[in-house]
């Protein structure tokens, strides 16, 4: 049996979401951010970075949520158009501008929430990944307006939007992104994504629906 490494409310989300539309079963191993374990030598031996997400899967370990979504979907010949394909660089682009997405994301979880004491964090970092933050959504908004999936019809590129689609109103407010929300309204709607979300247990990222800039 495949084992998916996961931080519930992480991006290791993009790849149980995936595993649910293709059917495919997974043990789930749970690790916490905040308790050191991702730093171990026995997940830094199935991670070097010391990230989740990590797939035990076809008797090798894959690391990298974009990678293993590559993965399964070339191994699997489902849910991304296939290499050579004319829609295939717009299939790459949307997977990898998540990621870019993810890390701002990524930024303004540290500042906002992880960095201690609070006097370590910057204002103006905050006030930049904000607005950086709020550029990838401008993108996302113009891409996603009139039209239902990332490509035509839907693929592996959305479930890369899964750990985004719950951050990014956390930072900015949805006034003006009505094609995410309605967007990501449809992705809440798939079976497959409501029994990911079932398994994923609760987030253990997000105390606040948002989080205000402060003037320091
Ligand atoms: N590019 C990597 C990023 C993975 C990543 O940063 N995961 C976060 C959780 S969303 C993590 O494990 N953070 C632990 C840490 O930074 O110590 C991927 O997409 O898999």
């Amino acid at each position: 049996m495949s084992v998916l490494h996961h931080v519930p409310g992480s991006r290791s989300l993009r790849v149980l979401w995936l595993l649910e539309e293709l059917e495919e079963p997974v043990d789930l191993r749970i690790w916490s951010l905040t308790d050191g374990g991702l730093r171990s030598a026995e997940f830094r031996a199935l991670s070097p970075a010391g990230r989740v997400p990590a797939l035990e899967i076809d008797g090798r370990v894959i690391f990298e949520s974009g990678a293993i979504l590559e993965y399964l979907t070339e191994t699997r010949g489902r849910l991304a158009p296939a290499p050579g394909t004319p829609e295939r660089a717009e299939f790459l682009e949307w997977l990898h501008f998540a990621e870019t997405q993810a890390n701002i994301l990524q930024n303004l979880n540290i500042h906002h929430i992880f960095l201690r004491p609070e006097t370590a964090r910057s204002g103006a970092l905050m006030r930049l990944d904000t607005k950086r933050l709020a550029v990838t959504m401008h993108a996302l908004e113009a891409h996603l307006s009139g039209r239902d999936w990332i490509l035509t019809e839907f693929s592996a590129a959305d479930c890369m939007l899964a750990f985004n689609l719950d951050a990014m109103f956390r930072f900015v407010r949805p006034d003006g992104f009505l094609a995410i929300a309605t967007y990501r309204a449809r992705v809440q709607a798939r079976p497959a994504y409501q029994r990911a979300l079932a398994r994923a247990g609760s987030d253990t990222i997000y105390t606040q629906d948002f989080y205000e800039l402060t003037n320091g």
